[in-house]
Protein backbone atom coordinates (compact mmCIF):
# COMPACT_ATOMS: atom_id res chain seq x y z
CA UNK A 1 0.00 0.00 0.00
CA UNK A 2 1.26 3.49 -0.88
CA UNK A 3 0.12 6.78 0.64
CA UNK A 4 0.68 9.69 -1.74
CA UNK A 5 1.04 13.19 -0.34
CA UNK A 6 3.01 15.22 2.16
CA UNK A 7 2.33 15.27 5.88
CA UNK A 8 1.88 19.04 6.00
CA UNK A 9 -1.48 18.40 4.37
CA UNK A 10 -4.05 17.85 7.15
CA UNK A 11 -5.91 15.47 4.84
CA UNK A 12 -2.86 13.30 4.16
CA UNK A 13 -1.81 13.43 7.80
CA UNK A 14 -5.17 12.30 9.17
CA UNK A 15 -4.92 9.20 6.98
CA UNK A 16 -1.30 8.65 8.03
CA UNK A 17 -2.10 8.94 11.76
CA UNK A 18 -4.92 6.42 11.35
CA UNK A 19 -2.54 4.04 9.52
CA UNK A 20 -0.14 4.36 12.47
CA UNK A 21 -2.91 3.59 14.96
CA UNK A 22 -4.12 0.60 12.94
CA UNK A 23 -0.52 -0.61 12.62
CA UNK A 24 -0.83 -0.94 8.85
CA UNK A 25 2.53 -0.82 7.07
CA UNK A 26 2.65 1.40 3.97
CA UNK A 27 5.12 3.19 1.73
CA UNK A 28 5.00 6.96 1.93
CA UNK A 29 5.26 8.77 -1.41
CA UNK A 30 5.73 12.45 -0.46
CA UNK A 31 4.78 14.02 -3.76
CA UNK A 32 3.77 17.68 -3.83
CA UNK A 33 0.57 18.55 -5.69
CA UNK A 34 2.44 21.45 -7.28
CA UNK A 35 6.02 20.24 -7.89
CA UNK A 36 4.90 16.67 -8.63
CA UNK A 37 1.48 17.53 -10.00
CA UNK A 38 1.82 15.36 -13.11
CA UNK A 39 2.76 12.33 -11.02
CA UNK A 40 -0.14 12.93 -8.63
CA UNK A 41 -2.52 13.28 -11.60
CA UNK A 42 -1.65 9.75 -12.76
CA UNK A 43 -3.35 8.51 -9.60
CA UNK A 44 -5.94 11.21 -9.02
CA UNK A 45 -7.21 13.19 -12.02
CA UNK A 46 -8.12 15.98 -9.59
CA UNK A 47 -4.39 16.38 -8.85
CA UNK A 48 -5.11 16.24 -5.13
CA UNK A 49 -3.74 14.32 -2.19
CA UNK A 50 -4.14 12.04 -0.32
CA UNK A 51 -4.36 9.11 -2.69
CA UNK A 52 -3.99 5.59 -1.36
CA UNK A 53 -2.72 3.01 -3.85
CA UNK A 54 -3.66 -0.52 -2.79
CA UNK A 55 -1.45 -3.51 -3.50
CA UNK A 56 -3.66 -4.60 -6.42
CA UNK A 57 -3.34 -1.13 -8.00
CA UNK A 58 -6.76 0.21 -6.99
CA UNK A 59 -6.52 3.88 -6.06
CA UNK A 60 -8.63 5.49 -3.35
CA UNK A 61 -9.00 9.27 -3.15
CA UNK A 62 -10.60 11.69 -0.63
CA UNK A 63 -9.46 11.31 2.97
CA UNK A 64 -12.92 10.39 4.31
CA UNK A 65 -13.39 7.67 1.69
CA UNK A 66 -9.90 6.31 2.38
CA UNK A 67 -10.58 6.14 6.12
CA UNK A 68 -13.94 4.49 5.47
CA UNK A 69 -12.11 1.76 3.54
CA UNK A 70 -9.46 1.37 6.24
CA UNK A 71 -12.07 1.12 9.02
CA UNK A 72 -13.82 -1.59 7.01
CA UNK A 73 -10.53 -3.37 6.46
CA UNK A 74 -9.56 -3.47 10.18
CA UNK A 75 -13.09 -4.42 11.20
CA UNK A 76 -15.68 -2.93 13.57
CA UNK A 77 -13.73 -3.60 16.78
CA UNK A 78 -10.78 -1.48 15.58
CA UNK A 79 -12.63 1.11 13.53
CA UNK A 80 -11.90 4.67 14.66
CA UNK A 81 -15.49 5.90 14.50
CA UNK A 82 -18.51 4.85 16.57
CA UNK A 83 -20.45 2.36 14.46
CA UNK A 84 -23.89 3.98 14.73
CA UNK A 85 -26.19 6.34 16.54
CA UNK A 86 -25.74 9.76 18.11
CA UNK A 87 -22.04 9.26 18.86
CA UNK A 88 -21.34 8.51 15.19
CA UNK A 89 -23.36 11.48 14.00
CA UNK A 90 -21.56 13.80 16.43
CA UNK A 91 -18.16 12.47 15.34
CA UNK A 92 -19.04 12.93 11.65
CA UNK A 93 -20.22 16.46 12.38
CA UNK A 94 -16.92 17.34 14.10
CA UNK A 95 -15.00 15.85 11.18
CA UNK A 96 -17.11 17.81 8.68
CA UNK A 97 -16.54 21.03 10.63
CA UNK A 98 -12.78 20.59 10.67
CA UNK A 99 -12.24 19.18 7.20
CA UNK A 100 -14.56 21.93 5.93
CA UNK A 101 -12.39 24.52 7.67
CA UNK A 102 -9.33 22.89 6.09
CA UNK A 103 -10.94 22.95 2.62
CA UNK A 104 -11.66 26.64 3.13
CA UNK A 105 -8.18 27.34 4.47
CA UNK A 106 -6.47 25.51 1.57
CA UNK A 107 -8.52 27.15 -1.19
CA UNK A 108 -8.18 30.59 0.46
CA UNK A 109 -4.42 30.06 0.63
CA UNK A 110 -4.29 29.26 -3.10
CA UNK A 111 -6.48 32.27 -3.88
CA UNK A 112 -4.07 34.57 -2.02
CA UNK A 113 -1.07 32.93 -3.66
CA UNK A 114 -2.35 33.12 -7.23
CA UNK A 115 -4.32 36.38 -7.19
CA UNK A 116 -2.86 39.85 -7.33
CA UNK A 117 -5.66 41.15 -5.10
CA UNK A 118 -8.69 39.70 -3.37
CA UNK A 119 -11.91 41.53 -2.56
CA UNK A 120 -11.85 42.55 1.12
CA UNK A 121 -15.32 41.06 1.67
CA UNK A 122 -14.07 37.69 0.39
CA UNK A 123 -11.02 37.85 2.66
CA UNK A 124 -13.06 38.69 5.74
CA UNK A 125 -15.62 36.01 4.92
CA UNK A 126 -12.94 33.30 4.59
CA UNK A 127 -11.10 34.44 7.70
CA UNK A 128 -14.37 34.63 9.63
CA UNK A 129 -15.37 31.11 8.59
CA UNK A 130 -12.02 29.72 9.72
CA UNK A 131 -12.17 31.60 13.03
CA UNK A 132 -15.73 30.54 13.86
CA UNK A 133 -15.02 26.90 13.01
CA UNK A 134 -12.02 26.95 15.37
CA UNK A 135 -14.05 28.63 18.12
CA UNK A 136 -16.82 26.04 17.75
CA UNK A 137 -14.45 23.10 17.99
CA UNK A 138 -12.68 24.74 20.95
CA UNK A 139 -16.03 24.79 22.76
CA UNK A 140 -16.58 21.12 21.91
CA UNK A 141 -13.12 20.21 23.20
CA UNK A 142 -13.85 22.17 26.37
CA UNK A 143 -17.16 20.39 26.95
CA UNK A 144 -15.64 16.93 26.51
CA UNK A 145 -15.10 14.63 29.47
CA UNK A 146 -11.80 12.79 29.08
CA UNK A 147 -8.88 13.18 26.73
CA UNK A 148 -10.59 11.89 23.57
CA UNK A 149 -14.16 11.65 22.35
CA UNK A 150 -14.46 7.89 22.27
CA UNK A 151 -12.38 6.35 25.02
CA UNK A 152 -8.71 5.81 25.62
CA UNK A 153 -7.30 6.52 22.17
CA UNK A 154 -8.02 9.12 19.47
CA UNK A 155 -10.74 8.49 16.91
CA UNK A 156 -11.12 10.02 13.45
CA UNK A 157 -12.70 13.16 14.92
CA UNK A 158 -9.88 13.65 17.45
CA UNK A 159 -7.38 13.13 14.64
CA UNK A 160 -9.07 15.51 12.21
CA UNK A 161 -9.26 18.21 14.88
CA UNK A 162 -5.55 17.94 15.72
CA UNK A 163 -4.34 17.73 12.10
CA UNK A 164 -6.49 20.59 10.82
CA UNK A 165 -5.77 22.84 13.81
CA UNK A 166 -2.06 22.39 13.33
CA UNK A 167 -2.32 23.18 9.63
CA UNK A 168 -4.32 26.35 10.27
CA UNK A 169 -1.99 27.41 13.09
CA UNK A 170 1.00 27.13 10.75
CA UNK A 171 -0.59 28.49 7.58
CA UNK A 172 -2.52 31.31 9.29
CA UNK A 173 -0.80 32.19 12.56
CA UNK A 174 -2.95 35.34 12.81
CA UNK A 175 -6.14 33.28 12.86
CA UNK A 176 -5.02 30.90 15.59
CA UNK A 177 -4.62 32.53 18.99
CA UNK A 178 -3.80 29.69 21.43
CA UNK A 179 -4.98 31.76 24.40
CA UNK A 180 -8.38 32.26 22.82
CA UNK A 181 -8.57 28.54 21.98
CA UNK A 182 -7.38 26.89 25.22
CA UNK A 183 -9.23 23.58 24.99
CA UNK A 184 -8.33 23.12 21.32
CA UNK A 185 -4.68 23.98 22.07
CA UNK A 186 -4.60 21.37 24.86
CA UNK A 187 -6.15 18.83 22.52
CA UNK A 188 -3.45 19.53 19.92
CA UNK A 189 -0.62 19.32 22.45
CA UNK A 190 -1.95 15.99 23.76
CA UNK A 191 -2.21 14.61 20.22
CA UNK A 192 1.19 15.86 19.04
CA UNK A 193 2.82 14.19 22.07
CA UNK A 194 1.71 10.77 20.83
CA UNK A 195 4.12 8.77 18.68
CA UNK A 196 1.36 8.04 16.15
CA UNK A 197 1.26 11.78 15.43
CA UNK A 198 4.96 12.62 15.76
CA UNK A 199 5.86 9.79 13.37
CA UNK A 200 3.99 11.55 10.57
CA UNK A 201 4.54 15.27 10.88
CA UNK A 202 5.87 17.98 8.63
CA UNK A 203 5.90 21.72 9.16
CA UNK A 204 3.71 23.51 6.62
CA UNK A 205 5.60 24.62 3.51
CA UNK A 206 3.61 27.00 1.28
CA UNK A 207 3.39 25.90 -2.36
CA UNK A 208 5.17 28.15 -4.81
CA UNK A 209 2.66 30.00 -6.93
N1 LIG B 1 -11.55 16.83 0.48
C1 LIG B 1 -10.22 16.35 0.13
C2 LIG B 1 -9.28 17.54 0.20
C3 LIG B 1 -7.88 17.20 -0.28
C4 LIG B 1 -7.06 18.46 -0.54
O1 LIG B 1 -7.59 19.58 -0.67
N2 LIG B 1 -5.74 18.27 -0.60
C5 LIG B 1 -4.88 19.38 -0.93
C6 LIG B 1 -3.58 19.31 -0.12
S1 LIG B 1 -3.87 19.88 1.51
C7 LIG B 1 -4.53 19.29 -2.40
O2 LIG B 1 -4.31 18.21 -2.91
N3 LIG B 1 -4.49 20.44 -3.08
C8 LIG B 1 -4.12 20.55 -4.46
C9 LIG B 1 -5.17 21.23 -5.27
O3 LIG B 1 -6.35 21.24 -4.85
O4 LIG B 1 -4.85 21.75 -6.33
C10 LIG B 1 -9.82 15.22 1.07
O5 LIG B 1 -10.43 15.09 2.15
O6 LIG B 1 -8.96 14.40 0.71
Amino acid sequence: MKLIGQYDSPFVRRVAVALQIYGIVYDHVPWSTFGDGDLVARHNPLKRVPALVLDDGEVLIESGAILDYLDERVGPDRALLPLSGAARRAALRRIALMTGAADKAVSFFYAKLFSAALAPDFVSRCEGQIRTALAAIDRECGARVGDWWHGATPGHDDIAVACVARFIREAYPDLFDPEALPALSSHCARAEALSVFSAVEQTFTPPKG
